[in-house]
């Protein structure tokens, strides 16, 4: 399988990595590092060297906690960054949003794929998506980020995720989004407690029923901290390196990640089990 993000196509016959590029004066394990194009930049092209198929560029941090942005600040953070990395990389760059307004000047700048936390669930932004002709992948999550980790509830977490996530492919059909563009992500820690994320990466593979490719982001989280005994970011590099070779030999077909080489290392080897 082969998706089109604008001007370059992602291979997902194997376990692609996508690099996290953060444009955010405030995200938890690399804010205000690369707000500058220049640094941004550096920072892609060294991603890309290491293996990233994919760049997601995010201006606005969805951490526990986080502020919320203006429209005018997202956009002034990202768009110079998306316009410098189209012009430069040979792989596609996402854009990390929910506003829709956010996702067509992307769009423009060259934004090959539309990554939304919220499941294109702001006002316009299916509709936005629908006209961009671009993937989007869909993310699940409990209540929003300034209050999602407060208590986190569900019955049945799994069949919750995955009913939600049919229910926002079905609307992005509706809405004339091909499924060819249509990616899903069972949100890792956005909304979850520890053993929800554990039951969700448990039973990934029951995922992959629904149709779409998966996209999964365990990369440095909290839940990989808990189970390392309270272990601070910068120490959960192995821990997530297991989750995410977990993910994939469930069928996730992007890892999300902050560090490209090590996963790009182990997802060689576990496409090459896989096969
Ligand atoms: C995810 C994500 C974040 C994720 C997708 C972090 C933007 C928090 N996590 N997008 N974004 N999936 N699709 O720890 O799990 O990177 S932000």
């Amino acid at each position: 399988m082969i998706i089109r993000c604008a001007d370059h196509s992602l291979d997902l016959n194997e376990p692609r990595v996508m690099g996290i590029l953060n444009v955010t004066p405030d995200s938890f394990s690399d804010g205000g590092m690369f707000v500058k194009p220049s640094d941004a930049l550096k920072h892609a092209v060294r991603m890309v060297e290491e293996g990233a198929a994919i760049i997601d560029v995010g201006g606005e941090s969805t951490r526990p906690g986080a502020q919320s942005v203006s429209l005018q600040q997202e956009l002034d953070r990202v768009i110079p960054v998306i316009e410098t990395l189209t012009s430069e990389l040979s792989v596609p760059v996402s854009i990390d949003t929910s506003k829709p307004e956010v996702m067509r000047e992307a769009a423009t700048a060259g934004a090959g794929m539309i990554n939304d936390v919220c499941a294109l669930s702001a006002e316009g932004a299916i509709e936005a998506v629908s006209e961009l002709q671009i993937p989007v992948c869909l993310m699940h999550m409990q209540g929003e980020p300034r209050s999602m980790q407060q208590q986190p509830l569900y019955d049945d977490v799994v069949a919750e995720v995955s009913d939600y996530l049919q229910q926002r492919a079905q609307a992005c059909l509706a809405a004339g989004i091909p499924g060819q563009y249509i990616l899903l992500d069972p949100g890792f820690g956005f909304g979850k407690t520890l053993q929800h994320n554990l039951l969700l990466l448990q039973n990934f593979e029951s995922l992959t029923a629904l149709g779409y490719p998966l996209l999964a982001g365990v990369s440095r989280k909290s839940m990989i901290g808990q189970i390392l005994d309270e272990r601070g970011a910068d120490q959960r590099l192995y821990g997530s390196l297991a989750a995410a070779v977990i993910a994939a030999m469930k069928g996730a077909s992007i890892l999300r990640v902050h560090d490209v080489r090590a996963t790009v290392d182990a997802m060689r080897v576990t496409a090459a089990v896989i096969q």
